[in-house]
């Protein structure tokens, strides 16, 4: 369900040629279509969906024609990236179980809101990720080697953002909405057509960075489309302790449109967010995403999900598998055979062990680089903490004279 802007309508003040031109966006009809068959009361806010659980593809009237001249190939190509998206991100946490990462944010069950959204955008846009878009970086390029040095502590952030238009990994929760709004209000100025995605979580959403990007990118009319990845949980936090709201309504108090997608569909997730960057670039503003979906896994390797949730829960969500459903589509459609199958998973293989490789060839981190780059000039109190590090790191009886 959408919820159209009811506040300023004005278009970006200079540069845009869709602004210029007065083009509409062409998904705003997908937004009305979308509101006017909203459901209400108990049977909740409704989902933008085009592939059920089961494979099904179902007709969007707002939404099918960004998606309509998707070829076999196209489908093949989803599938592909999100099973080695999949694949990549099971290995980094045996690297981490391993003991050849410190810390890993999964993003298991999250693979479709990530390749929708990520396939949706232009090369020329602009991409502010949390810590867990590793199938996002997948879709801009970034090598998947790369995203593993940070998690290593052998670097800060492992690529160049601006070689592929994909910002560093943000831990700061929230904080990254706050530098794609400024991002996107210098692009509007400089006249590009081109849009931004910021990426966040249900958690984030709570963050006053957010509700100040909000305001900022509506009264700015800023081309910006804010993704937010609802999986449910802020590590032992539900939704339910974010928001009384379904969180896409959000948008509505801003005046610009929210609208919700099931987040384990991924071609859903691919026409909604072109929808949304469209809007953005023909001047119409920002626009909420919601990607209602579910973090399969442990919020990171440090976390452990059995003491506060249910196991019933994560079942439930485990037969609305995003790979799954459109790997039974491609099946019914016979847009893929067996040998596709087999030929990706030996692709998979090959990346596994490409990956353990370049880990196991990184250096290991220096103990004690936390302490440097803290201050300038140094300082008394950092001083003591290294002493004090140094002294516990030499009580292990394999110390190796630290
Ligand atoms: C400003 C700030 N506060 C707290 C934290 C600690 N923290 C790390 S992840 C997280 C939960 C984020 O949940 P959500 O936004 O739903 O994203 P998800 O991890 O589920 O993808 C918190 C509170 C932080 N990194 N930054
Ligand atoms: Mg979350």
């Amino acid at each position: 369900m959408t919820v159209e802007s009811t506040a300023a309508t004005s278009r970006r003040s200079a540069g845009s040629k869709a602004a210029a031109t007065g083009s509409k966006a062409a998904g705003g009809t997908g937004g009305r279509t979308a509101r006017a068959t909203a459901k209400k009361g108990a049977e909740g806010p409704e989902l933008v969906q085009l592939l059920t659980p089961e494979g099904k593809r179902v007709k969007n009237a707002g939404y099918d024609k960004y998606v309509a001249g998707i070829t076999p190939d196209e489908l093949r190509g989803l599938y592909r990236d999100m099973v080695l998206t999949r694949r990549f991100d099971a290995e980094a946490t045996a690297l981490q179980r391993q003991g050849e990462l410190g810390l890993w944010a999964s993003l298991l069950g999250q693979e479709a809101a990530q390749i929708g959204s990520g396939r949706a955008t232009r090369e020329d846009d602009y991409v502010f990720p949390t810590y867990r878009e590793h199938g996002v970086a997948w879709c801009r390029g970034v090598d998947p080697t790369n995203l593993l040095g940070m998690f290593r502590g052998v670097n800060n952030g492992g690529w160049d953002p601006n070689s592929n238009n994909f910002q560093l990994y943000t831990i700061v929760i929230g904080s990254q909405t706050l530098h794609a709004t400024g991002y996107a209000m210098g692009i509007a100025k400089d006249g590009a057509d081109s849009a931004v995605i910021a990426y966040f979580g249900d958690g984030a959403s709570s963050q006053g960075d957010v509700a100040e990007s909000f305001t900022f990118s509506a009264v700015y009319n800023a081309p910006v489309v804010f993704f937010c990845q609802n999986n449910q949980w802020a590590i032992s936090e539900p939704t339910e302790k974010q928001t009384r709201v379904p969180l896409y309504q959000r948008a509505q108090g801003f005046g610009f449109p929210g609208v919700r997608v099931d987040g384990n569909d991924v071609l859903a997730c691919l026409a909604v967010t072109k929808w949304a960057l469209e809007r953005a670039r023909s001047g119409e503003g920002p626009t909420l995403v919601e990607a209602f979906t579910y973090r399969m896994g442990a919020h990171t390797t440090s976390d452990d999900p059995t003491r506060y949730r249910h196991d019933d829960e994560r079942a439930a969500w485990e037969a609305k598998d995003p790979i799954l459903r459109l790997r039974r589509y491609l099946e019914a459609a016979h847009h893929a055979d067996e040998e596709f199958f087999a030929e990706l998973e030996a692709e998979s293989e090959a990346l596994g062990k490409r990956v353990r490789e370049a880990v196991r060839a990184m250096p290991d981190p220096d103990h004690f680089a936390i302490f440097e780059n803290v201050y300038a000039d140094g300082h008394a109190l950092v001083d003591e903490e290294r002493a004090q590090f140094a002294a516990y790191q030499a009580s292990f009886a394999d110390a190796e004279g630290v």
